[in-house]
């Protein structure tokens, strides 16, 4: 299928002529729309000066596409996600439009640094990380592919916190993304919805005598819609993130104040304001937290709503609902959408029992994005009853009826319905979110074959011997329009002149620069690209301590959440490990190696911050010790966020993926490395399995235990004092940090992390430890052959076409959606000079 380009021209006056606009629409924002004038006008100002006016260029598209919906006879997904960790959206707007080149022009003409201007903007950080990118990266594909999608979420205050660093320790400060004003999004303050809370059921009699069950809240809330129009890639479809946002109802105001108590109003308004004002930080433990379900429901609650509302638009009743709509709840975040729905169709559609679970579970499907227990979700029944007392009498008929089915299938076997019961009864009562959303929908996807097959014989294991073809795969995905053409313009460019552009919406297009492995002047300029992407890090960041960082070494970097399951740790032992034997021998042959982390830890997650504090000693010492920092040295970029990914992925040699074997669903990081030729040194985890297939076993650097061998380690009775009575080296990294050389000879500081090493060792970071550090041996020799090194880069990069988002989701439309591309029209046009007329 050939794109058309959405409207602009290729001529060179219809060139001039477009800049001449978009010159004058920046002087006309700062006037009209900010008020100021160009003197005294601010970056903050320009930027958004420019913003509004390439957002007035997406506007005439998006309204031809909500039409085009609105009128034609198309299925629309909604992805319904607690987090969408969106990333800065001007340059991914001007690359989508394809109007960059032409707004930098314009720019510098206005004596405008685009660029500038670009990185002024605060990047919306509604996401904790890889679940929240991911839907991000799918809303990207789902425009780009013409699918129909809506994204709904919540419009947090403040997103992700900011970190920096204090003496080495992570402390967090208050995300304010709002504050310089975002010209993103457009408040719907009239297609506002009302959710309640607490309260009482009761039962009444209807019109036709028959009687019915309603739930009478105690408490109601506003949700607002903020609607982000969501470009596709040079196409006309531009879907919409629909974020809500939590405000006191006026009636209820009015209530307090006719009673006199104005300050008890002003007091509810706050109350119903603090629902969206925080994201909450994952690996924080949450079930006590009613705050955080009702965060949940709030949002769920507002999103079908207004999905029915939509339907109402153009249909007559909800019967048809789910051939409409196909609802992907994004985790169990979302999963209180299933009573939610059913109290819809029953309680206020009045549809019987069995119709409205028909349509409920035709709508549903579920992903699940982890294994490791503690993050399955569960909420106390006695929570529920305060907060949702409806929801929680429907969960126990959802399943009530689905024990019967289960009884029926197996006959006697108390123990199968006590674990997949809805209700967790082994002591205080819960309900099991991961069970509702396998039971409320007609499909469930783990993120990776690895992953997949784990949650088919573990997790979820008795729910695939009941429903066999429930449980699917698919593989995670990754946008190249923002892991590649927006953040490594550079790689682009070659690419683009060396294939084509076809790749940008055809990843597997790719596959042609393989070839060019073998072609020394195109290996010779690929070289060049990431030698001066290194470069720019290395002006970004000043080395604190010691000598400036050397875009010639091997730059190392571990880019993720901070978690015991990611082995940090592990990174970290092999620096110290390096550290010795440059110490005893300084004549040792490696490569200069540059050690980069960037990372994130949950502010109450202990042990990760002291992880934290760890990396940022070791650096301290290693960087300012003359006899090794030229040859080592180590950067922690703070913050690291969706902007810093931007700098960070193009500009990596080597790629660490080493969680333990079992514990990463998929990684989607992983991924963004790889299409920018880095390459990885990984276990046998998540997606690596399948990286490491596409690109070839030669260009991927394995260590490390199997799943099948962590299992069996466990079962034979895991000892890590062995290994560190018995392993040398790193006994003596060990001993290292236990006897304070990072710590200014304090003993104590690192202890817990030492102590958890040695004693429990519960990610087993010493049983990988040699198989890594000789990993890593091979890694620094192929390193010092670099016509080796860039043929594998280049390899990994033409061979990475698999893990393009637009593949995940095509997946998804056949596989559980069964929704096709729509392509959009332009049947609207531009405002008429002659102005409008209304109807
Ligand atoms: N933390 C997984 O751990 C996976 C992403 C997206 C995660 C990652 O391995 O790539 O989801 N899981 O599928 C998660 O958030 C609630 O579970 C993640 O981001």
């Amino acid at each position: 299928m050939t794109k058309k380009k959405a409207n602009y021209g290729n001529s060179q006056t219809n060139e001039r002529k477009t800049i001449k606009k978009l010159k004058r629409g920046f002087a006309y924002k700062l006037f009209y729309q900010l008020g100021v004038w160009t003197q005294n006008a601010s970056l903050n100002d320009y930027y958004l000066a420019v913003s509004y006016t390439v957002r007035d260029r997406m506007q005439q598209l998006f309204i031809n596409t909500i039409r085009a919906f609105q009128q034609k006879d198309s299925k629309i997904v909604s992805y319904l996600s607690a987090e969408f960790l969106m990333g800065p959206h001007l340059h991914n707007n001007l690359i989508n439009l394809g109007i960059y080149d032409q707004v930098a022009q314009a720019a510098a003409e206005s004596g405008l640094d685009l660029q500038q201007i670009i990185d002024h903007e605060e990047e919306p950080g509604l996401g904790n990380g890889g679940l929240g990118r991911l839907a991000a990266c799918y809303l990207d594909s789902l425009a780009s592919l013409e699918i129909p999608a809506i994204g709904y979420g919540i419009r947090y205050e403040f997103g992700m916190f900011d970190q920096a660093f204090d003496n080495g320790w992570q402390k967090e400060l208050s995300d304010r993304w709002l504050q310089p004003g975002n010209p993103w999004e457009f408040k719907k303050a009239d297609m506002a919805v009302e959710v309640g809370s607490g309260g009482y059921t009761e039962q009444y009699k209807d019109d036709h005598g028959k009687l019915r069950v309603r739930w009478v809240p105690g408490k109601l809330v506003k949700g607002i819609p903020y609607d982000t129009p969501i470009l596709g890639y040079r196409v006309n479809t531009v879907n919409m993130l629909r974020l809500w946002s939590a405000e006191a109802p006026k009636s209820f105001d009015f209530a307090e104040f006719n009673v006199g108590d104005y300050l008890g109003a002003v007091h509810e308004k706050m109350l119903a304001e603090t629902i969206s004002k925080v994201l909450y930080p994952n690996d924080e433990q949450s079930h006590g937290k009613a705050l955080r379900l009702y965060q949940q429901y709030f949002f769920v609650s507002c999103s079908m709503q207004d999905m029915i509302r939509i339907h109402l638009f153009q249909f007559e009743n909800l019967d048809n609902f789910s051939d409409k709509f196909a609802v992907q709840l994004n985790d169990t975040h979302p999963a209180i959408a299933v009573p939610e729905f059913m109290r819809l169709l029953v309680d206020v559609h009045h549809y019987d029992w069995d119709s409205a679970w028909e349509i409920v579970t035709h709508t549903f499907a579920y992903t699940n994005h982890t294994l490791l227990p503690e993050a399955l979700e569960k909420w106390p029944v006695a929570m529920l009853a305060g907060l949702l007392p409806r929801h929680l009498e429907i969960i126990y008929e959802i399943n009530r009826r689905f024990l019967d089915l289960v009884r029926l299938e197996y006959p006697g076997d108390v123990d199968v319905v006590r674990r997949m019961s809805i209700i967790d009864e082994t002591g205080e009562r819960y309900v099991r979110m991961a069970n509702l959303a396998c039971v409320g929908g007609h499909a469930i996807n783990g993120v990776a074959q690895l992953h997949t097959k784990l949650l088919k014989e573990h997790t979820l294991v008795d729910f695939h011997r009941l429903w066999p073809d429930k449980l699917i795969n698919i593989t995670n995905g990754v946008t190249p329009r923002r892991w590649m053409v927006v953040s490594n313009p550079r790689l682009s460019q070659l690419i683009r002149s060396a294939i084509g552009e076809e790749w940008i919406t055809d990843l597997k297009k790719l596959q042609a620069l393989e070839p060019l492995a073998e072609d020394s002047a195109f290996c010779e300029k690929w070289q060049q690209i990431k030698f001066a992407n290194k470069q720019d890090i290395c002006t970004m960041f000043a080395c604190k301590q010691g000598p400036n960082y050397n875009p010639q070494a091997l730059f190392d970097v571990q880019v993720k959440r901070i978690h015991e399951y990611k082995r940090q740790h592990l990174n970290l032992l092999h620096i110290v490990t390096l550290y010795q034997r440059l110490k005893n021998n300084p004549e040792l042959d490696i490569p200069p190696r540059l050690f980069i982390f960037g990372g994130k830890a949950a502010p109450s997650y202990f042990m990760a911050k002291l992880i934290i504090k760890l990396i940022n000693s070791v650096a301290e010492v290693v960087n300012g010790d003359p006899a090794v920092n030229k040859r080592l040295q180590i950067l922690f970029i703070p913050n690291y966020n969706v902007q810093i990914g931007h700098i960070v992925y193009p500009m990596a040699d080597l790629s660490e993926q080493i969680s333990l074997a079992g514990k990463e669903a998929s990684g989607t990081g992983n991924m963004k490395f790889a299409m920018n030729g880095a390459l990885t040194v990984g276990t046998l985890d998540g997606a690596n399995v399948e990286i490491r297939e596409e690109v070839g076993a030669e260009n991927f650097f394995l260590f490390g235990m199997n799943v099948g061998e962590v299992e069996a380690r466990r079962a034979a009775g895991y000892n890590p004092q062995d290994i560190y009575n018995e392993n040398k080296e790193l006994h003596a990294a060990i001993n290292l940090i236990a006897t304070g050389h990072f710590s200014h000879g304090d003993r104590e500081l690192f202890r817990p992390v030492i102590d958890s090493l040695l004693k429990h060792d519960p990610f087993m970071v010493l049983a990988d430890y040699q198989a890594y550090v000789d990993c890593q041996q091979q890694v620094g020799e192929v390193f010092q052959d670099p016509q080796r090194w860039t043929r594998m880069a280049i390899l990994n990069a033409a061979r990475i076409g698999k893990f393009s988002s637009d593949r995940s989701i095509t997946e998804y439309c056949r596989k559980i959606w069964q929704v096709k591309p729509f392509p959009v029209a332009l049947t609207l046009q531009r405002v008429p000079d002659g102005g409008i007329k209304f109807p």
